[in-house]
């Protein structure tokens, strides 16, 4: 099944805006299989944007994604990938619209809030990098017996 990468940046925390983003994924009906929070060392940030390394933003990217904690998540369904990307909406803030996560809630592209994978490859990379095997709970519907 697939699976993608999701990281909730530290303005959300910032904000309190964690459970209204959260809440977007859920109410589309996707599903959490791993959840944790972490405060990322500039290394690991590193490697997560290493395909921006030089780039006019990277530095300020690099300070914004550590200067405090992030929620990493994984969703796992049928063609999440996608469908997390149009939750999220376009890196570019000025075009991501209304009703998507940072057409809500950005208005710098510096700023965008949230990250998520934009490939099958991309998403095994950072799955694999922000998680250990044993944090991830894959779970079936149906199951809730003592809800
Ligand atoms: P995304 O996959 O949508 O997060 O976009 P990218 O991997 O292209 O960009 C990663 C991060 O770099 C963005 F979240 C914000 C930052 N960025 C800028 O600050 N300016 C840019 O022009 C592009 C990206």
């Amino acid at each position: 099944m697939e699976r993608t990468f999701v990281m909730l940046k530290p303005g959300v925390l910032q904000r309190r805006i964690v459970g209204e983003v959260l809440h977007r994924f859920e109410r589309k009906g996707l599903k959490i299989i791993a959840l944790k929070m972490m405060q990322l060392s500039e290394e690991l940030v590193k490697t997560h944007y290493k395909e921006h390394e030089g780039k006019p933003f990277y530095e300020k990217l690099i300070a914004y994604t550590t200067s405090g904690p992030v929620i990493a998540l994984i969703i796992e369904g049928e063609g999440v990938i996608a469908t997390v990307r149009r939750l999220v909406g376009p890196t570019d803030v000025t075009a991501a619209l209304p009703g998507t996560i940072r057409g809500d809630y950005a208005y710098q592209t510096r700023l965008n809030i949230v990250h998520a994978s934009d490939s099958p490859e991309a998403a095994e990379r950072e799955i694999k990098l922000f998680f250990e095997p044993e944090e991830i709970h894959p779970w079936e519907d149906g199951n809730a017996r003592w809800f």
